[in-house]
């Protein structure tokens, strides 16, 4: 088939249609677009960044032995990324809530440190830093 899509190629330079290769549709990701400019490398797979409002990001710092902000309100689908930000470890945990259960795991969190956590299922969610609970407490709540 790479011949094919040569031919396909120098075709289109020559400023002709590509009807002579055999059907159109053996190139399955073209569809309705007609922009054959590379055929050579593909890198269009990329999903063109996840912008948008569905796949959000938002961070958390550890600092002051407290989350900052201490409470949020997330979107559902919403990533919350805490980020240790002095020289004491934390660490990330669950306490009640919907949704599963997570934890960056008992203190493991240094400085500079992140952890992730997606949330999906609306609600309001606790957490602590087991190290430091109970002063060190965060709610997000989920809508
Ligand atoms: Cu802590």
């Amino acid at each position: 088939m790479t011949k094919c899509v040569a031919v396909l190629s120098s075709v289109a330079v020559l400023g002709l249609v590509a009807s002579g290769c055999g059907g159109s549709s053996d190139n399955g990701s073209s569809g309705s677009k007609t922009t054959a400019k590379q055929p050579a490398k593909r890198p269009a797979k990329q999903p063109a960044k996840s912008g948008g409002t569905a796949a959000k990001t938002i961070q958390v710092s550890m600092k002051n032995i407290q989350f900052s902000p201490k409470s949020i309100s997330v979107a559902k689908g919403t990533t919350v990324k805490w980020t240790n930000d002095e020289g004491v470890n934390h660490d990330v945990t669950k306490t009640g809530g919907p949704g599963p259960k997570f934890s960056s795991g008992t203190g493991n969190l240094s400085q500079g440190d992140t952890y992730e956590q997606k949330f999906d299922t609306p609600g309001t969610i606790k957490y602590v830093c087991t190290v430091h609970a109970p002063g060190m407490a965060g709610i997000i709540t989920v809508k």
